[in-house]
């Protein structure tokens, strides 16, 4: 659901690397190497990770799109190789057919794509659909989106994100005045969780859940600050800013759910308890409080933009679920693989990307330009950023 912007990424979890392309990027903008390899970074930290991330250091190189130091309007080719890859190349994920072939996955994991996708493709080989699957293409995604956030940065529109719950285990949530430091401080936790005292149960509970050989999901929040009134539309279902964000925030491997502002608690408050009043602070008008989360009609309202995003517990267990072996239809118990106990503060950073790139979109959309500069130039005559 990107109207101005497009981006493409291919790759598998365990083959060479990972490509993206955006297109429709304005010239002008700064980038480096540098800027986005510190988001790469944050999505590969978090508490609950597996083996993987002890083998990757994401690095993504900018194959075009980019001279001295500026994007240049045309499109932008990022490549993240798979460090993986060396250790799969010569038989799992080899591109030529092998002389004995390796033993085929037959037990497809409860939760996972592996069975709808068999299905759909007509595959034998479920490795052949968890491949591409995996959250590993999520690595592609956290680099196109930084290099929307260096052109929202120069807009002065500033995206953090932190986790609310692991399992059972709730954080107090924030009323943020500023975006700038949340990220540091979140990030400062090892489950990128702001409430002190929350953060070592979450720990702790991922901790538990690993040793019995299980999973756990949890809620992260996505915030946007610094954004002008009037992204997106009322005008048409698929101009609606909180139905792309809802998308965007969907398309990430394994969510459940997504809410905006007091989300799904406005479902038994009052219509007093959940509209945000109207009042005029040194002759701006603005909302005393932020309940809608800052889209209003499917449109920004100039408060942060507030999205909940819930992720189900991974399903690659350590003690597997029943299953069924699609070869010979015999009852088994599920492939089991290296996996995550839990991924929900490397799932936040993801979510900032997902927020950046809609953001970029409506920005465009909604203001137009080629260049960093006339985009600049056409936010500051509409009068209209918050
Ligand atoms: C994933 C399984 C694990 C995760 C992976 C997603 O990988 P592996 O099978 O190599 O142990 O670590 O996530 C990443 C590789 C990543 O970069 O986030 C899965 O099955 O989805």
């Amino acid at each position: 659901m990107l109207n101005r912007l497009k981006f493409l990424t291919a790759g598998e979890s365990h083959g060479k690397g990972l490509s993206g392309i955006l297109e429709g990027f304005p010239a002008g903008v700064p980038l480096s190497e540098t800027f986005i390899a510190r988001d790469l970074a944050r999505r590969q930290m978090g508490h609950g990770r597996g083996g993987r991330m002890k083998i990757e250091t994401d690095h993504a190189e900018i194959l075009t799109g980019l001279r001295h130091g500026e994007t240049l309007g045309s499109p932008i080719a990022l490549w993240i190789q798979n460090r993986d890859w060396e250790n799969w190349k010569q038989d799992k994920m080899s591109h030529v057919a092998q002389e004995t072939p390796i033993p085929e996955v037959t037990l497809p994991r409860p939760g996972h794509a592996d069975l709808a996708g068999i299905q759909k493709f007509g595959f034998t080989d479920i490795r052949n659909v968890l491949e591409r699957s995996s959250a590993r293409e999520t690595a592609m995604r956290v680099a196109l989106g930084a290099v929307c956030r260096s052109f929202l940065k120069e807009l002065g529109i500033e995206i953090a994100s932190h986790v609310l719950q692991i399992g059972p285990v709730l954080a107090d949530n924030i009323n943020p005045e500023k975006l700038e430091s949340l990220n540091d401080l979140a990030d400062a936790s090892d489950v990128r969780c702001l409430d002190d005292s929350a953060g070592p149960k979450m720990i702790k509970h991922i901790d538990d859940t690993r040793r019995k050989g299980d999973s756990i999901g949890g809620v992260f929040e996505v915030l946007a600050s610094g954004l002008p009134a009037g992204l997106g539309s009322y005008t048409h279902w698929d101009r609606k800013l909180d139905a792309r964000l809802a998308a965007a925030m969907m398309s990430i491997n394994a969510m459940k759910a997504v809410s905006f502002g007091d989300g799904l608690n406005v479902a038994e408050a009052s219509g007093s308890q959940v509209h945000d009043e109207i009042i005029k602070e040194n002759d701006k008008i603005m909302r005393a409080t932020n309940h809608a989360g800052g889209i209003e009609g499917g449109m920004s309202n100039g408060e942060f933009v507030r999205v909940q995003v819930t992720m189900k517990p991974i399903p690659t267990l350590a003690r597997p679920l029943r299953s069924v072996d699609i070869k010979t239809r015999e009852p088994g118990i599920a492939h089991k693989e290296r996996t995550d106990a839990c991924a929900v503060p490397a799932a936040s950073v993801i979510g900032e990307a997902m927020m950046a790139l809609v953001m970029t979109d409506a920005i465009l959309e909604k203001f137009g330009g080629d260049s960093l500069e006339q985009v600049k130039v056409h936010m500051n005559t509409t009068g209209v950023k918050g």
